[in-house]
Order: C-alpha cells, then structure tokens, then sequence
C-alpha cells in the first residue's frame, strides 16, 4: 500500500466517484464475487449450480481505498450488486459481522434498489429500504447483507472502520434468518 506522509503525519487524499454510476477512480482493492464464490448462500442450489456452469457470471464487485487497518482510519469504497435471481432469490453479497464487532458501518445508496438486512447474534433482524439517497446506518454489533430486488445495478458508497475485519464463517454456518425472494413479480420477504 503507497501511503503518502506529510510530516509525521498520512497525508489527506482526495479521489473521484462519479455519484450517479457509482464509478470510482483511484480505488487500490478490487474484490470480484463470482456465482461459484457463493456456494452455500443460496436456497436453490441446482439453480446456482446451472448459472456457474453458464459461464460462472460476476454477481458483484467491491472498489475500496485501502488504508491502514488501524484504529482511527476509516475504510472507503462502492459495492455493486448485479440484478438478477438464483431460482428466484434476489442477488445477494454474502453479509458478514465484522470481526471487531463492536464496528459499525455507514451505507450510502446511490443507484438502484433492494435491501440491506441485518440481524444480531441474539437473533434480531431488520430489513431497510435502499434506493438512491437512502443513508443506512449499520450499528456496531449487526451482521449486513445487501440485497438487489431491482433491474439495474444496486451501487452503495459505504464508510467503515479500516480495523473492522470481516468474519463471513458466522453468517455461513448462521445463514441470515430471512430470504428475499421475487415472485410474480412481487418482492416478498420469507
Ligand atoms: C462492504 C461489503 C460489500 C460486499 O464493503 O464488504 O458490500 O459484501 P460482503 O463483504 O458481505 O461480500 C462492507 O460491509 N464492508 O464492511
Ligand atoms: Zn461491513
């Protein structure tokens, strides 16, 4: 990582995101999640199965700044979740607590729509709303997933703290208490 320092100190930084595509120059981490990444997130299993073998599609991607994983520091990027269903569950991320899990997270929505569900360790779950200037604000303590229900890409600037960690093993042995399905043509939560 190429930190810039003035005196003893980092040196501020500026970069460009385009707020109405989501496209974010300047971006060091580039996470690319594809449909054979996520065996084992999805209810319908030979549904997946059949889109990896279709020529295993990206269904999201992650553009980050990277900067120290300190306390202090904060993480900065755009997640983008492709529109589309496995069977007919809306295109999820995989979700995850953090690993320091008294960390929370700030979603900023900038295109598209869906969900970012939530839930705790205790068995709490929420489900808010995001489409374009929706702000989430994900406490410490909550596991968080986001969810496309839409046409188009679902595009979030996000805000956390560089020191947070993922822990994805939970949410895999956990799953995340409710699905978000489209049928007919309805959004349901189950
Ligand atoms: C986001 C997520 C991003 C992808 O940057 O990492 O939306 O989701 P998964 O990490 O669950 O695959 C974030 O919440 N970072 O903490
Ligand atoms: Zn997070």
């Amino acid at each position: 990582m190429d930190i810039e320092r003035i005196g003893n100190y980092m040196a501020p930084f500026v970069f460009d995101l385009d707020v109405t595509t989501g496209v974010m120059k300047g971006f060091k981490n580039h996470i690319e999640r594809r449909a054979s990444s996520m065996r084992g997130y999805y209810a319908d299993e030979a549904a997946l199965e059949s889109i990896i073998a279709g020529g295993d599609p990206i269904l999201y991607e992650v553009f980050e700044c990277t900067v120290p994983e300190l306390y202090g520091h904060l993480t900065v990027g755009i997640s983008k979740l492709y529109p589309g269903t496995v069977g007919q569950e809306c295109f999820m991320t995989k979700g995850h607590y953090h690993q320091v899990i008294e960390t929370g997270e700030v979603y900023l929505c900038l295109g598209g729509s869906g969900y970012l569900l939530m839930k705790t360790k205790d068995g709490d779950f929420s489900a808010l709303p995001m489409e374009r200037g929706k702000v989430v604000y994900v406490p410490p303590s909550w596991a968080h997933r986001s969810v496309n229900c839409g046409n188009v890409p679902l595009v979030s600037f996000f805000v956390y703290n560089a020191e947070s960690g993922h822990n994805y093993g939970d949410i895999e042995t956990e799953g995340f208490i409710k699905r978000v399905f489209k049928r007919d043509g309805s959004v349901v939560i189950e």
